[in-house]
């Protein structure tokens, strides 16, 4: 039967991304009563679930970045052989459990997920189109949450947003009030989680001398650039190259 197992043989070369996508977490969100659009509690701990998932997991991501309920994971390298079905099921299910000890869930929730294969100079316009859909993202729920606001129903404020322009939404939430230059970064720009090394200074009792070691640690970023801008972009770079 073992020639049955057909996609077996199925390989990525890296580099790669692994976007993972909560499956129905629309329906699961609102049932467990989180804050529309946004909740911090719940990006909190997607973010968490993925720190969590650098240090238990016994994979090497390169970064990740987040936003609503997806993850987007860069790999360098990757054990299993490189196979596909050992990398897209053991990322989503790592990760599903994470998250179901971090909200402490009482009902069990998925991720489905998908490999991206890259070169290592299209990571940067991967980010570039990721970090673009949060951003459409966050001004459609803006726009969205306004017009429920202002008395419209759930299918007359989608309709009316279809027709609509970024700028003309951009415009709709303003006159509301809500500058969406303004909104948290995490909201319109994502959240990246990634290794950082840092220099620790102790002190070694036989020679009795301060002795500095270097460390890394896996910190989150919630104030993440446009990667379009320079800063963005530096930023990115510096995360291509980073030794682990
Ligand atoms: N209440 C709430 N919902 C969220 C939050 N972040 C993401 N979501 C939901 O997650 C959905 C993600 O979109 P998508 O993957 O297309 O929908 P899904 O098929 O229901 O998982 C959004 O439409 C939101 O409804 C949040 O912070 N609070
Ligand atoms: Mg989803």
């Amino acid at each position: 039967m073992k020639g049955r197992e057909v996609y077996s043989g199925l390989r990525v070369f890296p580099p790669f991304a692994v976007r993972i996508d909560g499956r129905r977490f629309r329906r699961i969100l609102s049932s467990l009563d989180f804050e529309k659009p946004y909740d911090e509690r719940f990006a909190r701990a997607m973010a968490d679930s993925t720190v969590l998932f650098f240090n238990e997991s016994g994979l090497n991501p390169l970064f990740a970045f987040l936003f609503s309920d997806e993850i987007n994971l860069f790999f360098y390298e990757i054990p299993f052989n490189e196979r596909i079905e050992k990398i897209n099921s053991i990322i989503p299910g790592f990760l599903s459990s994470a998250l179901t000890i971090k909200l402490n869930l009482e009902k069990p929730v998925a991720f489905d997920s998908r490999i991206i294969t890259l070169g290592k100079e299209n990571i940067y316009d991967y980010l570039l189109w990721r970090q673009a859909e949060t951003w459409r993202n966050h001004i459609n729920l803006c726009g969205f949450y306004t017009l429920l606001e202002d008395g419209m129903s759930e299918n007359e404020a989608a309709k009316y947003l279809k027709k609509k322009k970024a700028s003309q939404i951009h415009e709709l939430v303003f006159r509301h009030g809500i500058n969406l230059a303004a909104t948290p970064a995490w909201q319109r720009c994502g959240i990246l989680v990634y290794r950082k090394t840092y220099v620790k200074t102790g002190y070694n009792p036989v020679t009795k001398t301060a002795v500095e070691t270097t460390r890394t640690k896996i910190v989150q970023d919630w104030d993440t650039p446009i990667f379009k801008t320079g800063e963005g972009r530096k930023l990115v770079e510096k995360l291509l190259s980073m030794k682990r």
